[in-house]
């Protein structure tokens, strides 16, 4: 770690180091059975194998409606390859509701720092949370609740509430131009423009995706969630230069808005 900045891991970062299906560190994982925990549905931990550089930020994921940890199981080894301790977590019912998604993902976070067998890896200072649909719902029902996290990523989330003026947590907001289960216009849309304009916000949206491409590996995805938790849970500035000036519309990119630069 650099000298000034104790949280930064790995190799400066290169937009093909962003971009590529692993980093540099070597992952390995670990099952948390339902049964051993209370609180949300066990799930799979994700940690840098070595133990050399010290401790890593962690991120808890949690899936969607009707679906498990395997719907987001490629984020697992794609950003904990990066330097992070990654839990995605099965929920206690396949229907809960994003109000109990985000009590889940807070419980998630309790265990994997209090009681998991990596907790010693983990910097509990330094905590995210990530979800798929209900689950990016969630996230920001978590972050509500838990101003201290560092970072908050909703992937083509889905919530009731479409307001979110209470988060301190900087929030990547990320939709799919052709949802049409969480239609953008009724939920990222309204939930990034909600964000205080104050706060580390963005939102990306994925051009020719639908509301499961984040059920898949996607460059595009990963590249934006790395550099968001690099930038906000490691405090890592080697990375801003991938999200200020904000990136363009592309093939991948259908939009992306933020407030530039990053604080
Ligand atoms: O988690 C999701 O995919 C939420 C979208 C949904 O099916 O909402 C309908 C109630
Ligand atoms: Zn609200």
């Amino acid at each position: 770690a650099a000298a000034d900045n104790p949280y930064e891991r790995g190799p400066a970062p290169s937009n093909s180091s962003i971009e590529a299906s692993r980093g540099s560190y070597a992952v390995s994982q670990t099952s948390v059975s339902s049964l051993s925990v209370s609180g949300f549905g066990g799930g799979t931990v994700y940690y840098p194998t070595s133990t050399a550089d010290g401790t890593f930020g962690a991120v808890v994921i949690s899936p969607g409606f009707t679906a498990y940890q395997s719907s987001i199981a490629w984020l697992g080894p794609r950003l904990a390859s990066q330097g992070f301790v990654v839990f995605t977590i099965d929920t206690n019912t396949t229907l809960d509701q994003p109000d109990s998604r985000g009590r889940q993902l807070l419980s998630a976070l309790d265990y994997l720092t209090q009681s998991s067998s990596v907790r010693n890896r983990i910097d509990s200072s330094r905590l995210g949370v990530m979800g798929h649909s209900m689950g990016g719902g969630g996230t920001l029902e978590a972050a509500k609740s838990r101003t201290s996290l560092k970072a908050a990523i909703p992937l083509t989330g889905w919530n009731t509430d479409k307001t979110w003026p209470e988060l301190k947590t900087p929030t990547l907001v990320v939709g799919a131009d052709g949802d049409t289960v969480a239609s953008v216009s009724s939920h990222s849309e309204p939930f990034y423009e909600s964000l205080p304009s104050s706060l580390n916000k963005a939102y990306l949206e994925l051009n020719g995706a639908t509301h499961f491409t984040p059920n898949t590996s996607n460059t595009t995805i990963a590249k934006y969630s790395i550099s968001w938790l690099k930038r906000f849970i490691d405090n890592d500035t080697r990375y801003e230069q991938f999200l200020c000036p904000l990136p363009r519309p592309s093939l991948t990119i259908e939009e992306y808005r933020g407030n530039c630069p990053h604080t």
